[in-house]
C-alpha cells in the first residue's frame, strides 16, 4: 500500500441519451461517473466503465453546474480540493424520483463519452472486485493494457447469462475488443492479452495468476512501452503520462485528485 498521498487522474465520462430509467431527473443536466485511474496514456484504449452493481454512490454538485458520481467518500475528499461546487462541502444531487439510494445496478448500461477513446462512445458495465475504499469506485476499463479489465470483459463476452443479469445488452459488450495503444518488448501491442494468454487466466476470479499478469506487464509498459496511436506516436510512456494527464485537464476531461 502506498504510503504518502496518491495522485490520481480523474477520467470525466458523461452520460449520454438515453439516460439509464433510473435516472429520471438526470435529463438536462451534465452528468459524469469520474473514473480513477493511475495510467492517464491509456485512455486512447478505453472500450467500457466498471461499476460495482451493490456498490452505494452519490451524484453532487460541481463547479459549473456539471454533477459528478463517485462514491461518498471520494465525493468528500473532492470537496476538499476546491472540486465541488462549494469548497468543503458537497451538495447531493437526487438523479432518481424514487428518493432510494444510488447504486452501481442504477448506473450498468449508461451510455458515455470517454475522453481520447476510439470508440465515439462506450457503456457501464459490472464488475464485481471493485473496492469502495480507493478511488471514486468508477473504473475505466483499458483491456488492452490491464489483465483484470481484459479478463472481466472477456467474462461479460463469452457468458450470455452473466450479462442477462445486469440487464447488459450484446451491444454494449461484443462490439467492443482491445484496442492496440502501446508497444511493450516482449509482449507486442496487446499486453494485457499476451500475458493473460502465457498464464491461461480463465476468468476474473482467477486472482493469483492475474497477479502474476499485472505484475509482468504493468511496470514494464509503463518503464519500456510506446505509444503507438494518437499524436504521441513514438514517444515513451513515461515520458507522455504527465503530458496527457494535462491535455486532459486543459480540455475540462479529467481533474487531478489526490487521496
Ligand atoms: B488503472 P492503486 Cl491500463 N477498485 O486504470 C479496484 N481498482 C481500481 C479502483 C477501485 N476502487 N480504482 C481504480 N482502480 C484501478 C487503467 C489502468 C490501471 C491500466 C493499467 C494499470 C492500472 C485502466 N483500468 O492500474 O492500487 C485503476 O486501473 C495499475 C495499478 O490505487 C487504477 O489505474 O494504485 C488503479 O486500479 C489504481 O490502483
Amino acid at each position: 500500500e502506498a504510503v504518502g498521498p496518491q495522485e490520481y487522474t480523474l477520467i470525466k465520462m458523461q452520460i449520454l441519451e438515453p439516460f439509464p430509467a433510473a435516472l429520471q431527473n438526470a435529463l438536462g443536466r451534465k452528468v459524469f461517473l469520474v473514473a480513477a485511474t493511475m495510467r492517464p496514456e491509456t485512455m486512447y484504449g478505453q472500450t467500457n466503465c466498471w461499476v460495482q452493481p451493490e456498490m452505494t454512490y452519490i451524484a453532487t454538485e460541481h463547479k459549473n453546474g456539471e454533477v459528478f458520481i463517485s462514491t461518498e467518500r471520494a465525493a468528500r475528499n473532492m470537496a476538499y480540493q476546491d472540486m465541488t461546487a462549494e469548497f468543503g462541502k458537497f451538495v447531493k444531487v437526487e438523479l432518481k424520483s424514487d428518493g432510494k439510494p444510488l447504486t452501481g445496478q442504477d448506473l450498468l448500461g449508461a451510455k458515455l463519452k470517454a475522453p481520447l477513446s476510439s470508440y465515439p462512445h462506450i457503456f457501464a458495465l459490472p464488475m464485481l472486485n471493485i473496492r469502495g475504499d480507493k478511488g471514486t469506485g468508477i473504473v475505466t476499463s483499458v483491456p488492452s493494457d490491464s489483465p483484470d479489465d481484459f479478463a472481466a470483459l472477456r467474462d461479460l463476452k463469452n457468458k450470455q447469462p452473466f450479462r442477462a443479469k445486469y440487464g447488459i445488452t450484446d451491444d454494449m459488450v461484443l462490439p467492443f475488443d482491445p484496442i492496440p495503444i502501446i508497444d511493450v518488448p516482449g509482449y507486442g501491442n496487446l499486453s494485457a492479452v499476451t500475458a493473460c494468454e502465457q498464464l491461461k487466466v480463465v476468468s476474473q476470479n482467477d486472482r493469483e495468476k492475474l497477479a502474476e499478469a499485472k505484475e509482468r506487464v504493468y511496470l514494464k509498459g509503463f518503464y519500456e512501452g510506446t505509444i503507438i496511436v494518437g499524436p504521441h506516436t513514438g514517444k515513451k510512456v513515461q515520458d507522455v503520462k504527465k503530458v496527457i494527464q494535462q491535455e486532459l485537464v486543459k480540455s475540462g476531461e479529467a481533474v487531478v485528485y489526490m487521496e
